[in-house]
């Protein structure tokens, strides 16, 4: 009886809330807000205030990714993003929203909530906005007057292919080849999945052939369309402008950690691995602009980093990943060559598999969270700290091509590791040509 009371009660406080959202955003619209309205409804620090922001012809940049992506290449398409809003900011004052995290497919931990996730649980807002200026899903809704997206855009590949065989640079509105995954509600408006925010309504959606790299956009947005919040959907679609430019690296150094995530990876190499950053000589600053370790300055911990990714990557039998056996021999072997004792794990196997590596390899030390830390750090953030702590191995070994192991690589060129301690991947048990990963310095 309480529950039942309990759940009419919140649905109808969802329904009056609904309500209020639209006046606000009624009024926001009219441009007559005054500022106790406004503060009512902030999510959070901003440096904008929503009646700054109205006066200034601020215009948002909202992006999604093909839901079944992970993590680290989300982590990827937020540099194509900042790329274009820094292509966009020459003509206009263009702001990035970050998307909420939640509902990714390996963030599988039963009973804590993962979703709409803020950024600022992962990384360090003041840094991304040292770099670009970005705001939280929730404080778009405040300053932009309610949780209505104008303009969506999802990206898409030409029907027909390439032409002649032959690949050009274009974009171009078109109708859309797959099945939208937004439906228009009895009002007229766009439903979607908008990161779990039930409220979000898109007043437009249209499709966009696209290929090339991220700023071809840019034309598109200033010109065709002026609308002031814009949603580019499917945004893994375009290509970095410069892979591994200056660019690419300011807004890749700016991607620093949250603090808390640090701080929790450091006492854990304190106390489980004897790491420093004194005695490693890897000395971090918080403030990015004023970071540049030379190259192999960084010594590193005396334990060897390993990330073994499993799962998917190893259900399509593919060659370039080590049986467990396999990885183990390769890891004992490292820690012979290198005299280290001790050997730090990443990894996302399965309980099986794990249960078979802690028999092949039960000196192997793990990030383990309680439930209560887990609750805390959510799964993304215990990645971000296996990552955190791989980043300060004196000697890392990856697996091929996984996203997850390329963070890592870059971490470790921003602490100043030599290249021959990080660009390192196990080779199948029968792979032929073991290629290993390509070393990507940075430009300052
Ligand atoms: N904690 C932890 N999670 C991992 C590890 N390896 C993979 N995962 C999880 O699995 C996901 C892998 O997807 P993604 O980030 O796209 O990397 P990729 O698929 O390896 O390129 C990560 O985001 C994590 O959630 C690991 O070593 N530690
Ligand atoms: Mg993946």
């Amino acid at each position: 009886m309480a529950t039942n009371r309990g759940t009419a009660v919140s649905v109808h406080l969802h329904h009056i809330l609904g309500y209020i959202t639209v006046f606000i955003f009624v009024i926001l619209s009219s441009n007559s807000s005054s500022a106790s309205e406004d503060d009512a409804f902030r999510a959070g620090q901003s440096m904008f205030s929503p009646v700054a922001a109205a006066s200034r012809d601020v215009r948002y940049l909202l992006y999604d990714v093909n839901p079944p992506e992970g993590f680290n290449l989300r982590r990827d398409v937020y540099i194509r993003m900042a790329t274009l809003l820094k292509t966009l900011r020459k003509e206009g004052d263009w702001v990035l929203v970050l998307p909420p995290w939640g509902r990714l497919y390996h963030w599988q931990s039963p009973e804590i909530h993962q979703l709409r996730i803020p950024w600022g649980e992962f990384f360090s807002i003041t840094s991304l906005q040292a770099n670009i200026p970005v705001i939280e899903y929730e404080e778009f809704i405040a300053e932009s007057g309610g949780p209505f997206i104008d303009q969506i855009l999802v990206l898409q590949s030409y029907a027909e292919g390439w032409t002649d065989g032959k690949w050009e640079e274009k974009v171009d509105d078109r109708p859309c080849i797959e099945k939208l995954m937004y439906s228009k509600d009895k009002q007229g408006y766009y439903r979607g999945w908008f990161w779990g925010f039930e409220e979000t309504r898109a007043l437009n959606v249209t499709c966009l052939s696209a290929q090339g790299h991220a700023s071809i956009l840019a034309p598109v947005l200033q010109n065709n369309i002026t609308a002031t919040s814009v949603m580019v959907d499917r945004a893994e679609t375009v290509l970095h402008d410069h892979y591994a430019g200056k660019d690419y690296w300011d807004t890749r150094r700016s991607m620093v950690f949250a603090k808390h995530l640090r701080i929790i990876g450091d006492k854990f190499r304190a106390n489980h691995l004897n790491s420093t950053d004194k005695q490693d000589q890897t000395p971090y600053n918080e403030d990015w602009t004023q970071m540049k370790n030379p190259l192999g300055s960084a010594k590193g911990g005396p334990y060897l980093g390993v990330h073994l990714r499993r799962k998917d990557f190893i259900w399509g039998h593919r060659e370039d990943v080590p049986s467990l056996k396999g990885a183990v021999k390769k890891i004992r072997s490292l820690m012979k060559k290198h005299k280290l004792l001790q050997v730090f794990v990443a990894t996302d196997a399965d309980e099986e598999e794990l249960a078979k590596l802690k028999r092949l390899l039960p000196e192997m030390v793990r990030f383990e969270p309680s439930l209560e830390d887990l609750e805390l750090l959510k799964d993304g953030g215990v990645a971000i700290i296996d990552q955190w702590i791989c980043a300060h191995a004196r000697f890392f070994i990856g697996t091929s091509v996984s996203t997850f192991s390329f963070r890592i690589h870059e971490e470790r060129e921003i602490l100043g590791f030599d290249p021959k301690t990080t660009y390192n991947r196990f080779c199948g048990d029968v792979e032929q040509e073991c290629e290993q990963p390509t070393h990507w310095k940075i430009v300052y």
